[in-house]
C-alpha cells in the first residue's frame, strides 16, 4: 500500500524555470513533480505536489498533513526565513518532515542563513536543484522504514 507524501512549495516557486536559472536551475515545477512522481513510484510513495504564494493556504495544507499523519517534503521558499506561523504549524506534525531547497541558502545573502523551519524538521536537503527534492523523498522513505 503506497504512502501519500505531500510535497509543498511556497511563494514564487510556481515561476521556476522562467528566471534566475543560474540559482534555481532550468527545470519547471511541473518537471520537479514528474521526477518526484517517478521516484515516488519506485519507493512506494504517492506524491501530491502543490505550490502556493499564500501563507494561510500553505498552513492549511500542513494542517491537512498533520490530521492525515502524512509525511511532508517542504520547500517553504522565503517563508523559511521568517514564518513563525508556519513553524508553529509544522511543530505539531508526527509524520516525517524534510525541508528542501533548490539553492544552498548558506552560501547566499545573510537573511537566508536563518531557517525558522529547520528546528522542527527531521532534516534539510539544500543546494542540489531538482535533486534536492529526490534526495528528500529518499529521506522520507528511509524515515518510514522503507529503505
Ligand atoms: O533555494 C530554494 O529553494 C529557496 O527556498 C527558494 C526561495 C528563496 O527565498 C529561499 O531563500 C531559497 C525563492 C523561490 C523563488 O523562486 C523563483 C523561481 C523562479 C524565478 C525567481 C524566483
Amino acid at each position: 500500500m503506497p504512502t501519500r507524501v505531500l510535497i509543498l512549495n511556497g511563494p514564487n516557486l510556481g515561476r521556476l524555470g522562467s528566471r534566475e536559472p543560474e540559482i534555481y536551475g532550468s527545470a519547471t515545477l511541473t518537471d520537479v513533480a514528474t521526477a518526484c512522481a517517478k521516484l515516488g513510484a519506485e519507493l512506494g510513495l504517492t506524491v501530491d505536489l502543490r505550490q502556493t504564494d499564500d501563507e494561510a493556504e500553505l498552513i492549511a495544507w500542513v494542517h491537512e498533513a498533520i490530521d492525515g499523519r502524512l509525511p511532508i517534503v517542504l520547500n517553504p521558499a522565503a517563508f523559511t526565513h521568517y514564518s513563525y506561523a508556519l513553524r508553529d504549524a509544522l511543530a505539531m506534525r508526527t509524520a516525517p518532515l524534510v525541508e528542501v531547497h533548490l539553492s544552498n541558502p548558506a552560501t547566499r545573502e545573510t537573511f537566508r542563513h536563518t531557517s525558522v523551519v529547520a528546528g522542527v524538521a527531521d532534516g534539510t536537503v539544500a543546494g542540489f536543484g531538482t535533486q534536492s527534492y529526490l534526495l528528500a523523498l529518499r529521506a522520507v522513505a528511509h524515515l518510514l522504514g522503507r529503505t
